[in-house]
Formats: structure tokens, C-alpha cells, sequence
């Protein structure tokens, strides 16, 4: 049987994904695709609710402890070349403590924020050449396993930062290869920073993803939305729910969308119709929790090893320095 023929609009990868993720038993679709304009905004909006600890709790992490992690970080000879790139840096807000950090205690080093999107690094350089202007900034808009590549050719201390718990939304799976990939290219000169969401109070922490204002409700929604608009599909937001649980076994957030009725669902740049049985879920993120212990043992999977561990007075997040 010959492979069915796509449609241009299908040749996308959200066409593609789309296809298979709602063709699976449980059907399933990636948080990857959260961020469109809306998503970012709603994405914002999140990080500023009470409920959502991680973000304001690792900014005071960075506050409290930017001198010893910048001791840390840069090379212990300030004549050697020091690279600090940040691997999806955002708005950079929790960055710049450390980039200031860095500049008023004297270090020579280059800040390379990696982004797949132009556009989202072209906000941030703005705002750092206004705030920051003596800093140096060579932005790299590819993906990170290539942007590491291509620092690991050029002399000197490469720091790598991954922050603010993005490491929580692989499956334990993609997320050991993922850490594998990033270590290859480091030397054992080189340095990361990761930042890891710590297990804590299961209503907390379920609490920080179904909050009473419903902005991660309209966050989760809001993939439909982006569906109905780029695929052409007609999902009925009346008829979806967001639901999310949090496992304290496994250390899992699990979120979902959730079908209140009996449907079917047209997806046009899919030429393809999908059923939904009333309460059936579409699985659509996993944020994920960890250990001490966890962390140790993620490390030394990649061929890590944990030089620091830095959290906070609760003990909610932890900032940690891992070297090959
Ligand atoms: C981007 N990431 C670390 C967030 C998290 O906490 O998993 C995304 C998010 N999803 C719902 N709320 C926030």
C-alpha cells in the first residue's frame, strides 16, 4: 500500500505530530506546541500567578547565591576566553542577575543566547543592549545541539545554562538522551547549570498548574485554538476541559484536555476526522519533579557529575553545576 499523499499544509511538523498524536491510544499531543504568540503571552501570565512558585522561587535563588554560582561558572584565569550560553533564555529576566553579576565583578566573557526563534531573541538583545550595554552578545537562532557544536570549536570555558525547570517537560526517556547530548560536546573545563523543579508538597505543587484564575486552563486550551486556526480544525472549546494531576511516586504532572461529550473532530489540512469518546483525554504535558538523589543519578547517566547544589530557604527548586 502506497503512503498516503500530503497536502503542503500537511507536510508541517504540527500537521504531522497532530496526525500521529491523535491516531495513538492514549491520543497525545506535545507541550512543544503551547508557544504560539497566545501561548507565550498566557506562558507570562502564568510565571506572575501566585500558585506558580517555580519561576519567582528560582529568581530568588539566583538573587541569594549569584556570587558563588558565578564563582562557579567562570574559569578560575580571567585572561581565559568564557562563553555563557543560555539554551531557550525567554525574557532573560532571571539570566540578567547573573549576566550583571558577572560585568561588575570584572569577568571578559561573551553571552550567546541559543533560540530556534528569531524573533524571541531579537526582544531580548533589545532589552539587554538597553540594560546592559557593555555586555558582549552574539545570539545564535538554531538548535541547541547545533549551537553547542559550534561553540565547542572555539577556545575557552563554556557555561551552559538550562534553566528554569524546561528539563521537567522530557519523559525520563528523551530527557536522558537529551542531557547525553549536551554533555558530548563539553570538556571537562566546561560547566552547566540546570535548573530542576524539586518534589515537595503534592497539593503545591498540583495547585501551580490548575490555578483559581484559569490562565493554565487557557494555556492548555489554547493548543485547540492554535489547531482550529493553522490545521483548520473545529474543535469546540465548550466541549474541552483542562485537567491536570500530580503523581508523587513517579514525581509527574501529567496535564490533559479532556473531551466532556461524545465527538468527532475535523482536522481539513488532514483530510482526516478523529473520535472522542465522552471523558476520553488527549495527554498534553509532563512536567516532571525531582530528587537529590534523582539528580545525582540523571548526572551520572550523561556522564555528569554534580559540583553544586543550590535551592532555596524552602527547598522548592534547585539551581545545579554539573561538569563532565
Ligand atoms: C516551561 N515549563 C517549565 C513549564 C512547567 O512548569 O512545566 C510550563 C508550564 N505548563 C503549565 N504551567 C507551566
Amino acid at each position: 500500500m502506497s503512503a498516503p499523499t500530503l497536502t503542503p499544509a500537511v507536510s508541517s511538523d504540527l500537521a504531522r505530530h497532530v496526525a500521529q498524536g491523535l491516531s495513538r491510544s492514549p491520543k497525545t499531543l506535545s507541550s512543544m506546541y503551547f508557544y504560539d504568540d497566545e501561548g507565550s503571552r498566557l506562558f507570562q501570565q502564568i510565571m506572575a500567578l501566585p500558585e506558580y512558585y517555580p519561576t519567582r522561587t528560582e529568581f530568588d535563588l539566583l538573587e541569594a547565591h549569584q556570587v558563588a554560582i558565578g564563582a562557579a561558572l567562570r574559569p578560575s584565569t580571567p585572561d581565559e576566553p568564557f562563553f555563557l550560553l543560555e539554551l531557550g533564555a525567554g525574557d532573560g529576566l532571571k539570566t540578567k542577575i547573573l549576566l550583571r553579576h558577572l560585568l561588575e565583578t570584572g569577568a571578559n566573557f561573551t553571552y550567546v543566547p541559543v533560540d530556534i526563534s528569531g524573533a524571541a531573541l531579537e526582544g531580548l538583545v533589545a532589552s539587554l543592549s538597553q540594560e546592559l550595554p557593555t555586555l558582549q552578545v552574539e545570539p545564535q537562532v538554531t538548535d541547541y545541539a547545533t549551537a553547542l557544536t559550534l561553540m565547542a570549536s572555539r577556545p575557552g570555558r563554556k557555561a551552559v545554562l538550562f534553566l528554569g525547570s524546561n528539563i521537567g517537560n522530557f519523559l525520563p526517556a528523551d530527557r536522558r538522551d537529551f542531557l547525553s547530548k549536551l554533555a558530548h560536546p563539553l570538556t571537562a573545563n566546561d560547566r552547566l547549570l540546570i535548573g530542576f523543579d524539586l518534589q515537595k508538597d503534592p497539593r503545591q505543587i498540583r495547585a501551580a498548574y490548575d490555578d483559581t484564575q484559569g490562565v493554565t486552563a487557557a494555556f492548555n486550551l489554547n493548543l485547540l485554538t492554535r489547531l482550529n486556526r493553522e490545521l483548520g480544525a473545529d474543535f469546540e472549546l465548550d466541549y474541552w476541559q483542562h485537567y491536570t494531576d500530580y503523581d508523587p511516586l513517579s514525581g509527574a504532572v501529567r496535564s490533559f484536555l479532556v473531551s466532556t461529550r461524545q465527538q468527532q473532530v475535523r482536522v481539513e489540512a488532514l483530510q482526516q476526522s478523529f473520535d472522542f469518546n465522552a471523558w476520553e483525554v488527549i495527554h498534553t504535558e509532563n512536567s516532571y519533579k525531582f530528587t537529590r538523589t534523582l539528580i545525582g543519578q540523571l548526572a551520572a547517566e550523561a556522564g555528569l557529575a554534580v559540583q553544586h547544589f543550590f535551592t532555596d530557604t524552602h527547598d522548592y527548586f534547585a539551581d545545579v553545576v554539573l561538569a563532565p
